[in-house]
């Protein structure tokens, strides 16, 4: 009932399986994967997709008949497993020529050449059938505050975005762009913090209908800030277009762990937010086996993440089932519905004047008990598996 089907969209990065276990303190503990052997593998344990940035799949410094091989056999590896690329993205922050940003370096040069690999990745990205292209902005941000003014900052990320907007619809790619918040690490702190954050600014874009947000997980909860709040803002904004699901034990570095592996209230909420409210983008993936693992236990991570969100599927269900809980929630958003009526309309001057001549009785009001313990008590019972 758990295991993972490609109905469910269930895809992963390249970098993901194939993160190697470096650490800032330790080098790699496994072996590089294979592309390809990753796309056989993941198809196997019933994932659906295959993300990448450029440089997953084609090192940074390869010949263009190197490109046009690797990408060959690549595609005849998705054909032959049934995979298909729902997103691809550009490394631009691992090449030390990155290391004060890409579109938001000090260093016009580099903010050029990271427009020129952009394209260069939109290319392969749509060649390979991706309809979402992310953005994350890696290193865009400082260390010295003092070295550049972020109002500048900002203005040349939108003129980057801009720019790359025309350059899809210009190819005719068929493309939406997801914008990838993070508050720090690897620069001490990153521009474009939250989901928020970015929200406000794709209002501000030339394009903005083909703008929306890839929220991670981990990001959030590095900012302290809940999570599924966040997400629900996007989606009711129609902004979600892609999701990094993994987790994080609390505000320190980005730990990228397996899907609801640590807060499972939280992610339960997450699955239930996204199977209530009709998103049907990918269920994606963006985090890593322990560096204590060997390959077997990237598939172990592999697996776990989809089951695990399968099984939070399955209580989202239960809950929406459930005769005592609904009767209560029921109850709870129950209420004088005359009140309600009154301005559910919204504004006009009988309204107004009517709203304003009731007698309310606050202290009244300000007597009830709302019954939230009996409720998330028996949330966290259903969790725990005895409902
Ligand atoms: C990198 C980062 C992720 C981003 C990926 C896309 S790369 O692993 O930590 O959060 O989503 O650029
Ligand atoms: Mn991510
Ligand atoms: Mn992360
Ligand atoms: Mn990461």
């Amino acid at each position: 009932q758990y295991t993972p089907t490609k109905a469910d969209k269930f895809s992963f990065g390249l970098w993901t399986v194939g993160n190697q276990g470096r650490d800032p303190f330790g080098d790699v503990v496994r072996p590089a994967l294979k592309p390809t052997y990753s796309v056989q593998k993941l198809s196997e344990l019933g994932a659906w997709g295959i993300n990448l940035h450029d440089n997953d799949l084609v090192p940074f410094d390869a010949t263009l008949q190197e490109r046009d091989r690797i990408v060959r056999e690549f595609k005849q590896a998705l054909n032959d497993y049934g995979m298909v690329v729902p997103m691809a993205t550009t490394n631009l922050f691992f090449h030390p020529v990155f290391r004060d940003g890409a579109f938001t370096s000090v260093d016009p040069s580099v903010r050029a050449f990271a427009l020129q690999k952009t394209m260069k990745a939109i290319d392969l990205g749509a060649e390979l059938g991706a309809s979402t292209y992310v953005f994350w902005g890696g290193r865009e941000g400082v260390d010295a505050e003092a070295s550049k003014n972020p109002v500048d900052a900002l203005k040349r990320m939108r003129d980057a975005i801009n720019f790359l907007s025309e350059y899809a619809i210009d190819n005719g790619y068929n493309m939406r762009f997801a914008l990838e918040p993070k508050p720090n690490e690897p620069r001490s702190d990153t521009y474009f913090a939250t989901i928020g954050h970015m929200l406000a600014f794709i209002y501000t874009l030339d394009h903005p209908d083909m703008m929306g947000v890839n929220p991670e997980v981990a990001h959030e909860h590095m900012s302290g800030l809940n999570f599924v709040h966040g997400v629900a803002q996007a989606l009711e904004a129609g902004k979600l277009f892609h999701i990094d699901l993994n987790d994080q034990k609390g505000p320190r570095y980005d730990q990228d762990l397996r899907f609801g592996s640590e807060s499972i209230k939280s992610m339960f909420f997450l699955v239930k937010l996204l199977e209530d409210n009709g998103y049907t983008g990918p269920r994606h993936f963006d985090a890593h086996a322990y560096r204590t693992e060997d390959e077997q236990g990237v598939w172990d991570f592999a697996a776990g993440c989809m089951r695990t969100y399968n099984i939070f599927k399955e209580k989202a269900r239960r809950f929406n089932a459930d005769p005592e809980i609904q009767a209560l929630l029921q109850e709870i958003n129950g209420g004088d519905a005359n009140h309600a009526s009154l301005f559910s309309g919204g504004y006009s001057k009988e309204a107004a004047n009517q709203l304003k001549s009731i007698d309310f009785q606050p202290d009244t009001l300000a007597q009830r008990g709302f019954k939230y313990e009996k409720l998330d008590q028996l949330t966290i019972e259903l969790l725990l598996g005895i409902r």
